[in-house]
């Protein structure tokens, strides 16, 4: 075996799928744009934790992600010191039979298992136990974990490179869409200590800060400079507003790069009661001054005092919702259904509460104890939890028995739940233009020169692009109430914005031809969408060049097969007669052309990176 080389992963394919038939990896598919019929945004994503522990050792290192497991064994072969699996619970039973694999054919490998997996075997297995699979379960953060583990000096900064980036798109418009999400870690935990959180308990109930507010903009700034098509970057940590001190010191930073504010925003999460506080504090307008363009809210439920939870108190979401929307500040609004004051009286006003606001995104879910959390503790004394098998440990599984509801019910609700946002708000990519057409207003109006002269311009490209879109959101929408929305936001983007360019309209009725053909499948082949796979990929780290902005290689050691690589060629192919008949469009009628809008399309389909960010 050669010396201190480290192999990181993610557990082998195939990953189990979700009770509703989509990916693990697809939030916006399994998720945040769940029943959107023909406009679901399906999307990929990518595993962050094994990226991030590899950027920060000198050891050369290998991160494979979704390995198959012929993958997986010839990279064991290879000989490594340490193997590190990053997973979740949902995974442990592809992982413990990663792990027997590896203590039987490459013994001397060191085998770590961290993340929220490693939490859940500890928790229900004692250390004899889980002993027979791995060296050593890491608790909480792992880079400084690793450092030690390496005799490195674990206090020094955290680096953070480029990581691979997510994506995604409704298939009809592109099957492969380049990523147009960046990701950044800006700290890990969070205090809260809500029962049912497997974060604050795999952190300790602490929130450790992995980038300061300058270095978070400039790995924004970095991911610009390199990929100046990402238009989103997701910003990982628990709750941002809870730490007023350090969101408010982004706002200098980020307005230092106005040019960022023309192309990207930022994803983050808040809690409502930290928001409110927030707002109070440094009031409205310094959230769109930070660059927050999406926000990921845990409203939970309409009770808010029957839920105890110190987080969701005080504030009406319903305020809330409604300022960040005024500003063009989409949200991820999330529900969770099982509650124990949840019964047939209550249940249907709490989801009907939860649909008025109107969140750009959804996330509906099951209160769902995963071990090693508090909840999962009392259900366990109380006699309350269903043996269900490690694949089913995720946000929808039917763990907890004994509700006010049966227990199938809650599915049920949350299924019907998507479904109703879908059929009273049309799809999120609808309410997205909506709010984000707020933006252009706001920003229009607004006394900050960032946000004036360069913010529209952000929502002016946005809006354009959603708008060719709207013609077959009218056609196939689920019912006159939706069908009705998309012809207002088509008299609205007039208003606001102005006419649509020759290039939108071609580009639109492109859009809607190729939407008629995916809708009839699904008329005729209902079971044509299935849960989406992912590739397997080999990353290598082989510090040549540990500065460089993307410091690994990329490999796809299976490569693509045959039905793959020709439904990519048929794409290029449309894109490519696309691309000739946008230019030839906009030559023709240039006096009618927005050049803003334009060149961003013409641009995405000609770099073939048409995708939608968040
Ligand atoms: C981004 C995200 C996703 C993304 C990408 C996930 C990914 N593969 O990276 C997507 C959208 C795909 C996703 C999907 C899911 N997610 Co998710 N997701 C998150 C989120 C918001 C951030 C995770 C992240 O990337 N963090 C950044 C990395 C660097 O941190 P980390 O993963 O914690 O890793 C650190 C340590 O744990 C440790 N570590 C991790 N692995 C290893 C390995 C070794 C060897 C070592 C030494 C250390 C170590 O070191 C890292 C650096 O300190 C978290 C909530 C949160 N804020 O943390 C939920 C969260 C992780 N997701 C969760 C769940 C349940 C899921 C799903 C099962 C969906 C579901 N609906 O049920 C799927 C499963 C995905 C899969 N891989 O199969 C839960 C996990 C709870 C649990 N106990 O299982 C979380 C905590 C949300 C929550 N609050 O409950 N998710
Ligand atoms: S506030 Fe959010 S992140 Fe913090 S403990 Fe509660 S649920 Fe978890």
């Amino acid at each position: 075996m050669s010396e201190e080389k480290a192999l990181f992963t993610t557990s082998v394919y195939p990953f189990p799928t979700l009770p509703n038939d989509t990916s693990l990896t697809d939030a916006t598919g399994a998720r945040f744009s769940r029943a959107d019929g023909i406009f679901c945004i399906i999307s990929h994503s990518h595993s962050f934790a094994t990226h991030i522990l590899a950027q920060n050792i000198t050891a050369p290192a290998v991160v494979l992600e979704y390995p198959r497991w012929d993958d997986f064994t010839a990279e064991i072969a290879k000989g490594y010191s340490v193997l590190g699996i990053s997973a979740l619970p949902v995974h442990l039973d592809g992982v413990l039979k990663m792990c027997r694999y590896v203590r039987e054919h490459s013994p001397q490998t060191k085998i770590i298992l961290g993340g929220y997996a490693g939490m859940a075997l500890g928790a229900v297995q004692d250390e004899k136990e889980w002993k027979q699979y791995a060296d050593e379960i890491c608790h909480g953060e792992g880079v400084r974990y690793m450092r030690r583990f390496f005799g490195l000096d674990a206090d020094a900064p955290v680096r953070q490179k480029l990581m691979p980036k997510g994506g995604g798109s409704p298939p009809f418009i592109t099957r492969f869409p380049k990523g147009a999400i960046g990701f950044i870690v800006s700290g890990l935990g969070c205090p809260g200590m809500c029962d049912f959180c497997s974060n604050t308990a795999l952190y300790d109930h602490t929130r450790i800060t992995m980038l300061s507010p300058e270095e978070l903009v400039r790995g924004m700034v970095q991911y610009h400079e390199t990929f100046p098509h990402v238009s989103s970057i997701f910003v990982v940590d628990e709750d941002h507003f809870r730490w007023p001190d350090y969101l408010s010191q982004i706002r200098e930073p980020w307005q230092s790069y106005p040019e960022l504010s023309e192309a990207v925003d930022w994803f983050s999460f808040g809690s409502l009661d930290f928001i409110g506080a927030f707002v109070d504090r440094f009031g409205w307008d310094a959230i769109p001054e930070m660059g927050i363009g999406v926000m990921f809210i845990g409203v939970e439920s309409k009770f808010g005092d029957l839920l105890k939870y110190k987080k969701r108190s005080t504030v009406d979401p319903k305020w809330v919702f409604k300022n960040l929307h005024r500003m063009g500040v989409r949200t991820v609004g999330s529900w969770v259904c099982g509650w124990d004051f949840h019964s047939h009286a209550n249940v249907m006003e709490d989801l009907n509460y939860f649909v008025a606001l109107c969140p750009t995104y959804q996330q509906l879910t099951r209160l769902s104890p995963f071990p090693g959390t508090p909840l999962y503790d009392r259900l366990r004394k109380e006699g309350r939890l269903h043996d269900v098998p490690w694949e089913n440990m995720h946000f929808w599984s039917e763990t907890q028995k004994k509700l006010g509801l049966e227990d199938h019910e809650t599915l049920n609700i949350v299924e019907q739940g998507y479904d109703l946002l879908y059929r009273t708000w049309g799809p999120s990519l609808l309410r997205r233009m909506d709010v984000e057409l707020n933006g252009y207003e706001y920003c229009r109006r607004s006394e900050n020169a960032v946000l004036r002269e360069h913010r529209t311009k952000f929502f002016k490209k946005q809006c354009g692009m959603v708008w060719t879109l709207l013609g077959a959101m009218e056609k196939y929408s689920p019912n006159g109430i939706v069908r009705r929305q998309a012809r207002m936001a088509d008299k609205r983007y007039r208003a606001t914005i102005g006419e649509p360019t020759p290039v939108m309209v071609l580009m639109s009725d492109l859009v809607v031809r190729l939407a008629g053909k995916e809708y009839a499948k699904t008329i005729f082949n209902p079971s044509f969408y299935r849960a989406k796979e992912e590739p397997f990929k080999r990353y290598v780290y082989d510090r040549t060049d540990d500065d460089a902005p993307i410091p690994y290689r990329t490999e796809w050691p299976g490569g693509r097969t045959f039905k793959v690589r020709k439904a990519m060629a048929v794409e290029a192919m449309r894109y490519f007669a696309l691309e000739k008949a946008l230019k030839a469009k906009r030559a023709a009628t240039r006096g009618r052309s927005d050049p803003l809008i334009d060149d961003y399309l013409i641009g995405m389909v000609t770099d073939r990176a048409f995708g939608f960010g968040l």
